[in-house]
């Protein structure tokens, strides 16, 4: 073990907690190269990020991150605020030299991104983004199955992420409703998840045609415990929510495979529905969050009497990730992705290799969504831009 890689965090709700347990873990689980030291959490009000920081471990608070930035001892970055504070965070810390894990959606728009990118590109640091869905074993298993040919040719990509937290109309307008705060609704929160697993198991999406809905125009404004947390409280008066409540995207990607990407915050009943299904000539894959450990696989080489979906308990010690886990059977969830985003890039940090989902990644999938946001305001198909870093 070399020295510890002392982190500092930006943002201490649901991805701080994510995260800060990621950490602690991601050295207990697997065998890291370098000890990971909970230094810093960064966040506006000092209250709940001291109760933060004691639940979590962080050594120290501070309410101003650039003075954290720009410290010496700190090597890593962590952004996990709203999406409207990404940009600036991250360019200052590759400006500091730090290394960088922000969440998703990686900025406002593709121009913000790609001025993130540069300026990770210029300071040579390792830089990723918290597209934790690529490391769901069930979904690396799916990745290998697509590379080895066992689909063959791909046809089709259906993504579907669906939930229902909005769905009453006193839901006050927190932040996520906001489009300064935080660019779009479903179509970036959750679209943004479904594009980077598409990316990822299909290829470069060419070309998008894109429906936006919005079902409820104005909420009551939260008040200040309601406007960071889910279950939120609700304020005086009412505001006008300025991002899209659903999203609708048809895709053509560069192999020739056809998409369909729907993401709703008005789907009734659905939780946390990131299902896709893909299609190809040899046999199809189908996966949906909510079973965690198990992908359906069809083969099309099977005994045409034993044809039919079957499903992969993804917990064998041959299966990505889990054998750092538990034996057959003991399953695993959703914190377990962020402990092996966590490992993976302390991993990369230490080999000084890049990291995917990097930067450059969340730069292609804002690319996708600005394109399809653009196509649902001129009502045609658009081209999607696939700008040089
Ligand atoms: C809320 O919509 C949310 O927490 C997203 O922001 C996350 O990215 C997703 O993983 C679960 O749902």
């Amino acid at each position: 073990m070399s020295d510890a890689l002392k982190v500092a965090i930006v943002g201490y709700k649901f991805m701080g907690k994510a995260h800060s347990n990621a950490y602690h873990k991601a050295g207990r689980f697997f065998d890291l190269p370098v000890e990971l030291e909970l230094q810093a959490a960064c966040g506006r009000h000092e209250a709940g990020l001291a109760e933060f920081a004691r639940q979590w471990g962080w050594q120290e608070t501070a309410t101003s991150w650039r003075e954290v930035i720009a410290r010496e001892d700190i090597d890593i970055v962590d952004i996990s605020s709203p999406t409207d504070t990404h940009c600036e965070i991250a360019i200052a810390a590759a400006e500091a030299g730090k290394h960088i894990l922000c969440e998703k959606p990686m900025a406002l728009s593709a121009d913000e991104a790609l001025a993130m990118c540069r300026a990770v590109k210029q300071a040579g640091v390792t830089h990723a983004i918290g597209h934790n869905y690529r490391r769901v074993p069930a979904i690396r298993l799916a990745k290998q199955m697509i590379d080895e040919g066992q689909l063959g040719e791909i046809y089709h990509w259906r993504g579907t992420y669906l939930q229902d937290w909005i769905v009453d109309p006193e839901f006050p307008l927190t932040w996520h409703l906001q489009q300064e705060r935080a660019g779009y609704g479903p179509h970036g929160d959750l679209n943004s998840h479904s594009v980077d697993l598409a990316r990822y198991l299909i290829g470069e999406i060419k070309t998008v045609q894109c429906a936006l809905a919005q079902f409820i125009k104005q909420r009551p404004l939260p008040d200040e415990a309601g406007e960071a947390a889910f279950a939120a409280a609700v304020g005086e008066g009412v505001g006008s929510v300025t991002v899209d409540d659903a999203s609708l995207m048809v895709v053509e990607f560069d192999n020739g495979a056809l998409g369909s990407f729907e993401a709703s915050r008005f789907a009734t009943g659905r939780k946390n529905y990131n299902y896709f299904e893909i299609y190809g000539s040899r046999g199809s894959l189908c996966f949906n969050l909510e079973r965690f450990n198990e992908l359906q696989f069809f083969s099309r080489e099977d005994p045409p009497t034993a044809q039919g979906f079957r499903t992969i308990l993804v917990t064998e010690s041959s299966h990505p990730y889990i054998a750092s886990w538990w034996p057959p059977g003991h399953i695993i969830g959703y914190e377990h992705t962020f402990i092996h985003q966590a490992a993976d890039f302390v991993r990369s940090i230490h080999e000084g290799t890049s990291l995917e989902p990097s930067f450059f990644d969340g730069l292609r999938a804002m690319e996708v969504l600005d394109a399809a946001a653009r196509s649902a305001r001129e009502g045609r198909r658009v081209e999607v831009p696939r700008v040089e870093i």
